[in-house]
């Protein structure tokens, strides 16, 4: 690749759409969008194997932003930690504020933070383990950027998937954003101590995510009350 093209495809990366790249170089972004995520895929199964190997059960949190993945995520901890030996890899743009909240739950956390990037990737996470005994642990929970977007280009090798949203982005928040419950297992619907003062339509949402993905797991929660959460923790295996 030209210094030219490299240059134009950074700025095409900037604009963050291949939509808005010139019609000459438009073929070869795309084409370097498609190596980029099958690099991801197969380092994906790679740490996956790994996972495997030492009996760990996997999970990648996604979700829209302050849709309670973290609040969630404490929750569980405080329920299994003294059964199961836990990480937790947290992504943010920036601040160590959520690993923070949840290494209080007695696991170990590592944040990492991801500058522009509005997911994760395979390679961060392989940056993670790499440096780690994989023997220590039974569970490792990714907690993703907040967004329902960008997490569904990259899988990160976890054996589940889990996506989450609250009754407070509106009813239709599963019906606008398909691709991310297309591809997980379970899907939590967060936040129900609200519903009485919002009157969210539930069953819609719910009835969305099964017309979407007729497999995955519908469960509604609230981490303010602990609503749901054990039997949350009994759909994860945990
Ligand atoms: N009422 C209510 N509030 C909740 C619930 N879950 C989370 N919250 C609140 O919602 C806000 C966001 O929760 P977080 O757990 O930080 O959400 P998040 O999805 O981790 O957010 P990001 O990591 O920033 O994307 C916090 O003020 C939580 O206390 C819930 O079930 N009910
Ligand atoms: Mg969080």
């Amino acid at each position: 690749m030209s210094d030219k093209e490299e240059r134009e495809i950074g700025r095409i990366q900037e604009l963050e759409s291949t939509n808005l790249a010139r019609e000459e170089i438009r073929d070869l972004v795309i084409e370097t969008k498609k190596k980029v995520e099958r690099d991801n895929d197969i380092l994906a199964e790679r740490i996956n194997k790994e996972f495997v190997k030492n009996n760990i059960k996997s999970f990648d949190i996604v979700g829209s932003i302050g849709a309670g993945k973290t609040a969630l995520l404490e929750k569980i901890c405080e329920q299994i930690s003294s059964k199961h030996r836990t990480l937790v890899i947290c992504g943010d743009i920036t601040t160590r504020v959520d690993a923070d909240r949840i290494e209080k739950h007695n696991v170990e956390t590592v944040q990492i933070n991801t500058g522009r990037e509005c997911a994760l990737n395979a390679y961060h996470i392989n940056q993670i383990i790499k440096n780690k005994d994989l023997f220590n642990y039974d569970v490792i929970f990714v907690e993703n950027v907040g967004n329902l977007i960008c997490p569904s280009e990259f899988i990160l090798g976890t054996d589940k998937r889990i996506t989450v949203v609250s009754i407070t982005e509106g009813e239709w928040v599963i019906e606008k954003h398909p691709m991310l419950f297309k591809m997980s297992d379970i899907a939590i619907i967060n936040k129900i101590d609200l519903l009485e003062r919002l009157g969210t339509d539930i069953d819609k949402m719910i009835s969305n995510a099964k017309n979407y993905n007729p497999k995955i797991e519908v469960i509604t929660t609230s981490a303010k009350t602990g609503e749901n959460i054990n039997k949350l923790i009994e759909i994860m295996g945990l």
